[in-house]
């Protein structure tokens, strides 16, 4: 059983601003026990791979589809995550996982991502609906302004889908709606620690720029839809099969799996679609 709820005022937050923070969704030793696997687990460093900002600068990042009895996958699936996903996203089918990333940003070499939204992306996967799609940015290091945090446009996500092009590997909203969305919305700098969590819209305009500090960024991005949310073009199966949750402690008190190939990780030379 979850301890853990949103509260109305965090709900209200989401509705108004397209995302919220939450200080300490995790504890000490459990973001310990991630990290430990995340710099030190063979599969994870086999499946990563670069994805090129439009300067070059490289972005580490290994994504997989299918949670299982792994660290990472009891976490998605924990009742914590699912019950706060449930709450902020639109309609009311099952929680489903799209994907999850472990983002590897090197101290000196981590490249930028440009503005977008993830819907962006996921638009182009032929799902219909943006509201029943969101994110969750969990912070396995410290994440600032000089590390390359992720920076936010505060209630973006009510523009609804920007136009968006090409930019170096990644996609990049249309900078003249980002123009204007800057001038007219507050820009937020994400500053987090290890453990804190940002729940966030999948329409929310949001961007990080280069790690030229010392210190690395990683962080665990999982993706949520609903099962409704049906994505016309997009091979994995992941999105539309619904989640069995697992008590929270299992992170910690469960007898933890290697990630492996059940996972279904992404290969970046064989699939064209990043997200
Ligand atoms: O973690 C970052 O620096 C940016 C990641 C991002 O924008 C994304 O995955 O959509």
């Amino acid at each position: 059983m979850s301890l853990f709820q949103l509260s109305p005022q965090q709900i209200e937050n989401y509705n108004n601003d397209g995302f919220v923070i939450v200080r300490d969704f995790l504890k000490k030793e459990e973001i310990k026990k991630l990290y430990s696997i995340a710099t030190d687990d063979g599969a994870l460093r086999k499946h990563a791979f670069d994805l090129n900002d439009q300067s070059g600068k490289k972005t580490k990042l290994t994504l997989w589809y299918t949670p299982g009895n792994d660290a990472f996958g009891l976490l998605t699936k924990s009742e914590r995550m699912i019950n706060s996903v449930d709450k902020l996203m639109d309609g009311n089918s099952a929680v489903c996982h799209f994907h999850s990333k472990l983002m590897q940003k090197e101290p000196r070499v981590g490249g930028a991502w440009e503005w977008h939204q993830d819907y962006g992306y996921w638009y182009k996967n032929e799902f219909l609906f943006p509201g029943q799609m969101m994110s969750v940015m969990i912070a396995i290091t410290e994440a600032n302004k000089e590390n390359g945090c992720l920076q936010v446009i505060k209630g973006s996500h009510k523009m609804g889908r920007i136009e968006h092009g090409f930019a170096g590997e990644q996609v990049g909203a249309s900078q003249h709606y980002v123009d204007l969305a800057l001038k007219t919305m507050e820009l937020i700098y994400v500053e987090i620690m290890p453990g804190d969590a940002l729940f966030f819209h999948s329409n929310l305009l949001h961007r990080s720029e280069a790690n030229l500090s010392d210190s690395p960024r990683w962080s665990l991005i999982s993706v949520y839809n609903r099962s409704e949310n049906i994505p016309y073009n997009e091979p994995s199966e992941s999105s539309t099969a619904p989640l069995s949750g697992v008590p929270d402690e299992a992170l910690m008190e469960w007898e933890t799996e290697n990630i492996g190939d059940a996972a279904h990780f992404l290969e970046k030379e064989k699939d064209e679609a990043l997200k």
